[in-house]
């Protein structure tokens, strides 16, 4: 693997992305954090509040895991996260998404941004059925020509740090996975997508740098946690 410089969230394997708008109870909040994942990132595409938001960190709060913010709305920037994610959609035609929100964000909030701690992430949007596909407009269906392109772009032409794999809803096409991986220098690998197993969390771990996981938590808890042991077994 190269050697990729060191950040906040340099050393994550696996994260797990919860939704503020979904409802966990207090035990499994708890399993959740004290499951080894290496961090929580909040985040989710629709019914996203300052509110819910406040609620669901001060909870996370109890525990010593990192907890990251995935900024979908400028409104919804809560202060307290050990660090801040900052999307830019790479395959949609509208602008917005890549930097139309953002600069729209920044006029407002700007001179608030612990830069320090937030790193943009440059996702590359692949299952059409998605709720951030469908929002975005997201070009998903791409050969693996046009993956690598977007990749080299990312990675290369915009130096952005992290190049997110996203098949929200959907486990990905690992071919997909592998061609990110041997195409990427420097930017951390993420990987998000479907994992609901053991299976699934070891082989999306061969080629990412960070595996996340996300709806299996509210549908089927013990398999979420196993992913934890699956991933985090790797040896690099
Ligand atoms: C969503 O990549 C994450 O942004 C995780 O996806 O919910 O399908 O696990 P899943």
């Amino acid at each position: 693997m190269v050697n990729k410089e060191e950040t906040w969230y340099s050393h994550w394997r696996h994260a797990f992305k919860l939704d503020p708008d979904k409802q966990l109870t207090e035990e499994a909040l708890e399993q959740i954090c004290m499951s080894g994942t290496d961090a929580i990132i909040v985040g989710g595409s629709s019914g996203v509040t300052f509110e819910n938001i406040v609620d669901l960190l001060s909870r996370i709060r109890r525990f010593e895991v990192d907890c990251a913010l995935e900024v979908s709305t400028l409104e919804a920037a809560v202060p307290g996260f050990d660090g801040y994610f900052v999307p830019l959609v790479l395959n949609t035609a509208d602008a917005t998404w890549i930097n139309g929100k953002h600069t729209a964000g920044l006029i407002e909030y700007g001179r608030f941004v612990p830069w320090h701690i937030t790193a943009a992430q440059g996702y590359i949007v692949l299952h059409e059925q998605s709720t951030v596909a469908k929002l975005t407009q997201a070009e998903t269906q791409l050969s693996k020509e046009q993956v690598v392109a977007h990749v080299q772009m990312a990675d290369r032409l915009m130096r952005l740090p992290i190049i997110y794999i996203e098949y929200s809803g959907t486990f990905g096409e690992m071919e997909i996975v592998s061609t990110v991986q041997k195409t990427v220098t420097e930017a951390q690998l993420f990987y998000g997508g479907g994992i609901d197993s053991v299976d699934k969390a070891k082989k999306a771990a061969q080629f990412a740098d960070t595996v996340v996981v996300g709806n299996v938590v509210y549908t089927d808890l013990p398999a979420a946690l196993a992913t934890v042991e699956a991933v985090l077994a790797k040896s690099y």
